[in-house]
């Protein structure tokens, strides 16, 4: 970073604290009104106050929210989610978006819900899915057990006759067989073309194949696996990326947070968010459902995961060329190799009893009412359905949504009003593929098109305390930096800016370090950013060790994922879900708030910088970038101009003027959406600078069009692309220009 840039941040930063002021005090001296009413009269009493009075109430409000905050409330909230199940569909499902809306009435929040009739998958609660290896007279000689297995620490009076069998949701029932058996390392699509140049590709037709957890979203190991005429996929998690200790007893759940050898994740294997019946929209009686028959969205072969001891009955019984050393798992005496028939005329054999059936789901929206833009609207969001009990996916979550109800009503007892609307969300669905709040998306597409300022969403917030890692628009990037100065991180004395400055070796670029810029379609915030187009934001605090396995801890998923497990390894004082309270609800404090949004459109042009640079770089050399180039230099000539306007002209005291400003601060994000999607198949993909990357839904992609049309060595897409990314970036230099006219272009 240059010297000037750092002037200007820190000029951009002063003055957004003054105009945080304004904009609290419009909240802290408001006369009480009816909440559905626009307050003008508190106008004229935030300008009689001066800038030093101003920011003596702003700093007492921050340190009244950053003490109410308590680590026992958050505590208190997960032990009581985590007492039962919580598959979405169920009615533990039913009755836990009950009793949310039951406590936030109480809390006083005005409560609606929302129900969607969705199409979810379900193992057969009496029949478990089997994988068995078979002899010549199709004898089995060993069997999965379709089971995790209990431990005597685990706490007896959870209903564990609640709990759902490991099985991959929205794979399809069905017994399949073969002699051919291959081992495909994370079955990513490098790993499948890798594994072409070892074996004949059509060798795979007609066979089983074993692959590990990790890297990618599960649903596309599948999907990749269907391209080859695979009949059938195995998962497990080896030890080298969730025991990386050791497999030993001692070193694994429940004596640690690694995973036991009959341990097990599940998952969706769906590449798609959203109900795959209802595709763009909302999931009611009303809308019609395309046939379940060749759905194009489903999973259309039979996969199944199980533990890495089962897995190492299964790998030691194959025959081939010994793997590289990248491809070679964690178990011990397994030879891993690629693959080919099976020793001794084996066979192996999936069996499978999955059922898809639509289910009602209901979410719970909670809101404050804001009292000067009540259309404006800022979000909280957890997801409360779970494989199980879920005590990290996602009750680290729902105990601080919980806990930020609390504290910000007693901001609202205390004479506090928002200047916009504060919403609190709880999802369900989430597990099966962001099936539930695409849904309530697509319902409100228009409305929450034109008023989400931004959401904010915490999903697996906690799995460590060592370190927090952050998911942006990078129009929050210097904002995220000023809250993260603001509070303390978990178990150390030391703010969590300071703490990533150590981690960073005192290097202060930790923006690039922690932050990834753009969004996935990993949670609930895939609608937000590929629908409704406001900027977002996600976090985590974790153990640097689990930034290795693309985020996943060892016990994902699995029916370990209970109360005592957070109180025991995770978080034992709660310290960590207090700092992501602390960073969520400082930053919707300041966004409801704040007069003046506190998006930096600079920082877009340093993004789109970089994934020039990055998309240049793996392209061919014959492709020309200068439109787009040329529309990124001048993105940063209009953000530049835009925000000195902001600190020159802008009367902050005219709320007309005010709202012009915040309109073109919140259209900017939108400017990037392409109605049409990036494909014909992707046409739910809008963000045309960053959307989940179709060969790993995990991964935010940067330019994915383009990206696809380089993959696919598609000479005149990747320039058809270039061009169209190019009109999307004059679409958001066209929304930064003055209003008053419309500029003309060369
Ligand atoms: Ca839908
Ligand atoms: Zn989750």
């Amino acid at each position: 970073m240059n010297s000037n840039k750092l002037v200007y941040i820190g000029s951009i930063v002063s003055i957004a604290i003054v105009l945080f002021i304004g904009g609290l005090l419009i909240g802290r001296f408001a006369i009480p009104r009816s909440s559905n009413t626009i307050d003008t009269y508190n106008l004229s009493i935030v300008n009689q106050r001066t800038e030093e009075e101003r920011k003596i109430i702003w700093n007492n409000l921050k340190q009244q929210f950053l003490n109410l905050v308590n680590a026992q409330e958050i505590e208190k909230n997960l032990y009581n989610f985590t007492r039962h199940t919580h598959l979405a569909g169920t009615d533990d499902d039913r009755n836990e978006a009950e009793s949310i809306a039951t406590k936030w009435r109480e809390y006083g929040l005005d409560v609606t819900i929302h129900p969607y009739d969705v199409l979810l998958s379900y193992p057969n609660p009496i029949q478990p899915n089997i994988i068995s290896i078979r002899d010549q007279n199709n004898n089995s000689i060993f069997q999965s057990n379709g089971n995790e297995l209990m431990f005597n620490e685990d706490d007896k009076s959870l209903p564990f006759n609640n709990i759902v069998r490991p099985f991959l949701a929205y794979t399809p029932n069905g017994t399949v067989q073969s002699r051919k058996l291959f081992y495909i390392n994370y079955c990513t699509t490098d790993d499948f073309q890798f594994i072409e140049t070892i074996i004949d590709k059509n060798d795979l037709n007609g066979s089983i194949i074993i692959c590990r957890f990790g890297k990618i979203f599960r649903g596309n190991k599948i999907g990749n696996a269907e391209k080859y005429g695979i009949i059938g996929v195995i998962l497990y998690s080896d030890p080298i990326d969730f025991a990386r200790n050791s497999t030993r007893s001692n070193s694994t759940y429940p004596n640690s947070i690694y995973m036991p050898d009959m341990g097990q994740q599940r998952g969706s294997a769906l590449i798609l968010s959203g109900d795959p019946l209802t595709k763009h929209y909302p999931a009611k009686d009303y809308m019609y459902r395309v046939p379940i028959d060749n759905n194009p969205w489903l999973p259309k072969i039979v996969a199944q995961q199980i533990g890495y001891k089962e897995a190492r009955e299964i790998l030691i019984r194959m025959t081939g060329i010994s793997v590289l050393s990248n491809w070679t798992g964690g178990l011990d005496q397994v030879n891993y190799v690629y693959g080919g028939l099976l020793l001794d005329d084996l066979s192996i054999q999936i069996s499978s009893y999955n059922t898809l059936q639509i289910r009602r789901i209901h979410h719970v929206i909670g809101t404050i009412t804001g009292h000067i833009e009540p259309d404006r609207y800022v979000l909280i969001g957890a997801h409360f359905d779970a494989w199980n009990f879920g005590a990290i996916d996602d009750g680290s979550g729902i105990a601080v949504n919980h806990e930020l109800v609390r504290v910000f009503r007693t901001l609202v007892r205390s004479n506090w009003k928002p200047r916009r609307s504060l919403m609190f969300c709880a999802w369900t669905a989430e597990e099966y593929g962001i099936v539930g709040s695409m849904e309530f998306v697509e319902e409100y597409a228009k409305i929450l098109g034109s008023r989400v300022v931004s959401y904010l969403n915490m999903d697996v917030a906690v799995t460590g305390s060592e370190l927090m890692i952050m998911e942006m628009s990078p129009l929050l990037y210097d904002f995220a930096i000023k809250i993260s100065k603001q509070v303390k991180a978990p178990y150390v004395n030391e703010t969590i800016y300071e703490q990533w400055i150590r981690i960073n070796n005192g290097n202060h670029n930790v923006g690039e370090k922690f932050f990834t810029m753009g969004l996935s379609a990993i949670s609930d915030f895939a609608g937000f950013n590929q629908i409704v187009g406001s900027s977002n934001i996600a976090m985590t605090y974790l153990n640097k060790s689990d930034l290795k396995n693309a985020g996943a801890y060892p016990l994902y998923h699995t029916q370990y994922e209970t109360f005592r497990l957070v109180k025991k390894f995770v978080d034992p004082e709660f310290q960590a879900h207090q700092a992501i309270a602390r960073v969520i609800g400082l930053s919707a404090l300041t966004l409801t708030d704040i007069d003046l949004l506190p998006y930096n459109p600079a920082r877009y042009h340093q993004a789109l910088v970089s994934l020039l640079n990055l998309t240049k770089s793996i392209a061919p050399k014959s492709i020309n970038f200068t439109s787009l180039q040329n529309a990124i230099d001048q993105f940063k000539i209009v953000a530049d101009q835009f925000n000195q306007r902001i600190q020159t002209t802008l009367d902050k005291s005219n709320p007309i003027q005010l709202r012009i400003v915040n309109d073109q601060l919140m259209q900017l994000e939108r400017a990037f959406q392409n109605p049409l999607g990036s494909s014909i198949e992707q046409a739910d993909l809008k963000h045309t600078i960053y959307a989940p990357s179709r060969t790993n839904r995990y991964n935010a992609r940067g330019f994915p069009s383009i990206t696809d049309a380089i993959e696919d060595h598609n000479i005149t897409n990747i320039q058809q692309q270039i061009s169209i990314v190019t009109y999307f970036i004059h679409s958001a230099i066209s929304v930064l220009h003055q209003p008053n006219k419309i500029q003309a272009t060369s």
